[in-house]
């Protein structure tokens, strides 16, 4: 399933092969909530040459509902997406929008914002649910506590009963032919709860594993502390999922200590609020209502083939943004999503060549 292609450092290429098509990693997954990316049509998104895209079980359980998707075709049909999705397990999208979760073991209960009954999401029914929606890869159901939290026995709880709701979520899950589950280490910013997590995953042979739990405002020495020790201690010949993850910076960083997948709302988000990711002279973040923008005729950059940088010029969007916000956020989207997948590729190619430290340095020294 997942081929190694080759090794610079800790730094990996591969090809995960999955019942849509091959998957380049390192890969950056864009977020479609709804099996599409907010504001972003399916031809678009394969205009992007993209492998595979993010949906959330939480979501497109409550509505359409597993049910009505498995009667109509699954995820691929439903949203006229004919390469891979992954599915996350819904417990985290709960818990982080929805203030009003609770945790017990049996599972996460919360009001549905769709009709207001109390549901309840067990690591049986995210299994089943994932199941009918169908996607290539499927998540099993986490706790997450957020990395800020203050109470160590509630990561200690938290991740003895990610572990008992994985085995759970292994017993549900019908399709293992067809949907790969992907166990999730939690354990906060604790060594010793991570070690223990990632030892009782790595007895479980699972087909990838994902680094849950960070990306939530902790420290980035901290973070890339943990993102190690786990990098560390996975199976080498399994792919490597760092969940929530979508700065630049971060990505390539993970990648150096050996993360092979990646998801996020970030380049969808910060596109609504006019901002684009850029490298050239100037890189990071060009802000399409800087006034700099009103008379410069080039596009956001010149060498991106994406939509946005072949159809308009600065001063179009910078014009349009008072206009018309939200086309602009709809096409910096689709920019967005092109720089972070082609940053992706361009680190792929670098781990080619044997060149990725340098790829890297030269990276960060143009930026800091
Ligand atoms: N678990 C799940 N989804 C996630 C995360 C997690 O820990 C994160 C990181 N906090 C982002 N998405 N299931
Ligand atoms: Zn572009």
């Amino acid at each position: 399933m997942f081929a190694l292609q080759a090794n610079d450092g800790d730094a990996r290429a591969g090809v995960l092969h999955l019942g849509h098509g091959p998957v380049r990693t390192p890969v950056f997954m864009p977020v479609g909530t709804q099996a599409t990316v907010k504001s972003v049509t399916s031809d678009q998104l394969a205009d992007l040459d993209l492998d595979i895209i993010l949906a959330n079980t939480f979501h497109l359980g409550l509505r359409p509902g597993g049910e009505t998707l498995s009667a109509l075709g699954g995820v691929h049909t439903f949203a006229n997406w004919p390469r891979n999705v992954l599915t996350d397990s819904g417990g985290f999208q709960m818990v982080s929008l929805l203030q009003l979760a609770t945790i017990s073991e049996e599972g996460v209960h919360f009001q549905s914002p769709v009709d207001g009954a109390q549901v309840l999401l067990t690591p049986e029914l995210s299994i089943r649910l994932q199941n009918q929606i169908g996607a290539d890869i499927i998540m099993a159901l986490d706790d997450v506590v957020p990395t800020t939290a203050s109470d160590p026995e509630r990561f200690k709880e938290a991740t003895a009963r990610t572990i008992r709701w994985l085995d759970r979520c292994i017993a549900a899950h019908t399709r293992p032919r067809e949907q790969l589950l992907f166990g999730i280490v939690q354990g906060g910013l604790d060594t010793e709860l991570r070690c223990h997590c990632l030892n009782e995953l790595a007895t479980r042979d699972l087909p990838g594993y994902a680094i849950g739990g960070l990306a939530g405002g902790e420290e980035k020495d901290k973070f890339w502390r943990v993102v190690r020790q786990c990098t560390q201690l996975l199976p080498r010949e399994k792919p490597r999922y760092c969940m929530g993850v979508g700065y630049p910076e971060d990505l390539l960083v993970c990648v150096a200590l050996g993360v092979d997948m990646f998801d996020c709302v970030y380049p969808a988000r910060t596109a609504r609020f006019g901002s684009a990711l850029v490298d050239g002279p100037a890189p990071g973040i060009l802000k399409v209502r800087s006034a700099g923008m009103f008379a410069d005729s080039r596009p956001i950059e010149p060498q991106c083939p994406c939509e946005c940088c072949r159809h308009y010029s600065r001063a179009y969007l910078h014009v349009l943004m008072n206009r018309d916000p939200a086309v602009v956020g709809h096409v910096l989207t689709v920019h967005n999503i092109s720089y972070l997948t082609r940053l992706m590729r361009s680190a792929r190619e670098a781990i080619f060549t044997g060149s990725f430290a340098n790829y890297l340095q030269r990276w960060f020294a143009r930026r800091y």
